[in-house]
């Protein structure tokens, strides 16, 4: 019967639409001592005992700081048309600060690495920030909660990789999700620098005020550096800059309860426009107002004048989906997500999506097209480059080799998302021009150690640190090449 024939979505990517893979210093690069780099809070929080799952940390890592043309040339057998990566801090300024001496290694090092993927056809998108904060600066004024001092230092530190890296780099990301460095870093202290008000893990923190402070000075960071690009780099480099903010969807835990639905949306406020808001806007969502009161810093206007406009485009990262189920009274003062329960199930006791290694990430592709559409809404169609998206695969790294190499769990969920994206923009009218897969091989997945592979390549990390592609490192680009230019 012709009315049950549910007409199938247009998916489609633009012509131009630059596909890669991502990855982030501390995860990647080791050589944590070399050529002059200085420690970052993740070495120091990596050295503090029972902080990471296996004991680990990034000081070998998949030493890509050693390996950058074998990493080229696997970007080159996938067909990948971007790469982003990112700027370890300690290396350019060991110190940190404004009045630190730069590093030549570790510029030279970035120069060189911006080069060779030019000359491989790869086009580089570079994140300044991406967790790794000078532990001298740490040391020196309490890193980001210190407002005046960490604004200067990152606005000078950026200063010096736009110069460095020239018009080479058109695409630059200020912050890798903020959301992480305030929540996982100052309230639950899971990641360094491990500040939280759980007194058994911790001595320092006060999870119901630093997140917040954290999370304000990072705004204000990100826009004078976005500042400083557009004033004295924009004209002649003719590039782009924004931020990257993650974010998963959320599907009520009761699809009849209003409440649900309202908690839904809060929880996309608490996660994502908390930062997107003021990005936009230059204010920051009501739900968050109302609820964190004075803990929550104002805007002056001239702050709220600086962030207000200062993403040229919005980076995107997701993996994954929620069922949210509203609380009943107030919010308790630790409460960092809207006063709700984040949930696998819902009433019905349906899962959101398969178990992955990640407790928290579960598959639901529908929702990345939804919250793409959302973003879309709610911040005037703003260009978007999806800066990662990926999954770790349930008991993957207690298989033999041959078997991780057929991921073909890994190649499901990429293609699930890729074509839910390509109907984003087909049927959607959402303007998305890029996506970085996370990540192009395993790594130091931060407090989970090596334990958990995100890789669409495999490390062999006790033999050599040999690269092997995966399933779905090879097969990524075919899926983008049933989508490219189809629209
Ligand atoms: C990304 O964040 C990171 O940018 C990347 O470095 C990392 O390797 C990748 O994920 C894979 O993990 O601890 O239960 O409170 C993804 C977004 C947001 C996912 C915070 C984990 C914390 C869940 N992350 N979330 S929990």
């Amino acid at each position: 019967m012709v009315k049950d024939i549910v007409p199938k979505a247009k998916a489609g990517l633009p012509a131009d639409f630059l596909w890669g893979f991502a990855t982030a210093a501390y995860q990647i690069e080791g050589a944590t001592t070399a050529d002059g780099r200085g420690p970052s809070i993740w070495d120091q929080f990596c050295a503090t005992p029972g902080k990471i799952a296996d004991g680990t940390s990034g000081a070998v890592a998949c030493d890509s700081y050693h390996r950058t043309a074998q990493d080229i040339a696997l970007l080159k057998k996938t067909g990948a048309r971007a790469y982003r990566f990112s700027v370890s801090w300690s290396r350019i300024i060991p110190l940190g600060g404004r009045h630190d001496p730069v590093n030549p290694a570790g510029v030279a090092y970035y120069v060189q690495l911006v080069d060779d993927l030019l000359t491989a056809g790869i086009v580089p998108f570079v994140t300044l920030f991406h967790w790794d904060l000078p532990e001298a600066l740490y040391r020196r004024y309490g890193g980001f909660l210190n407002k005046d001092e960490f604004v200067a230092d990152f606005a000078h530190y950026a200063r010096v990789v736009f110069d460095a890296l020239g018009p080479r780099v058109k695409h630059w990301i200020t912050f890798n999700e903020p959301f992480c460095s305030a929540i996982l870093g100052y309230h639950l202290g899971i990641h360094a620098p491990g500040h939280t008000s759980d007194r058994t893990r911790s001595p320092v923190g006060d999870g119901s005020t630093e997140p917040w402070i954290v999370g304000h000075n990072i705004l204000i960071a990100h826009a004078t550096a976005v500042k400083v690009y557009r004033e004295e780099f924009k004209a002649q480099a003719g590039g782009e800059i924004g931020i990257t903010l993650n974010g998963d969807w959320t599907e009520p835990w009761d699809p009849d309860d209003a409440r649900d639905h309202l908690a839904c949306e809060r929880k996309i406020e608490f996660a994502i426009s908390w930062f997107a808001d003021p990005i936009y806007f230059g204010h920051y969502p009501a739900s968050m107002v109302s609820q964190l009161g004075d803990r929550l810093p104002r805007f002056s206007q001239e702050e709220s004048r600086l962030v207000a406009g200062s993403n040229d485009f919005y980076g995107m990262n997701h993996y994954c989906a929620n069922f949210v189920r509203h609380r009943d009274g107030p919010a308790d003062v630790l409460d960092i997500a809207g006063n709700l329960d984040i949930l696998m199930e819902d009433k019905f006791g349906r899962a959101i999506g398969p178990e992955t290694q990640s407790a928290w990430l579960r598959p639901h592709a529908p929702g990345f097209r939804k919250l793409i559409k959302w973003l879309s809404d709610r911040y005037g169609r703003p260009k978007i480059y999806v800066t990662e998206n990926g999954t770790s695969i349930k008991g993957e790294n207690e298989l033999p080799m041959e078997k991780i190499l057929q991921d073909d769990f890994r190649v499901e969920y990429f293609r699930s998302y890729i074509q839910a994206m390509a109907e984003a923009v087909a049927e959607d009218g959402c303007d998305c021009r890029g996506y970085m897969a996370w990540s192009l091989m395993d790594n130091f997945e931060w407090a989970e150690g090596y334990e958990t592979r995100f890789g669409a390549t495999y490390v062999d990390y006790d033999n050599g640190q040999q690269r092997y592609p995966k399933k779905s490192a090879l097969e990524i680009g075919k899926i983008f090449g049933q989508y490219i230019g189809k629209v």
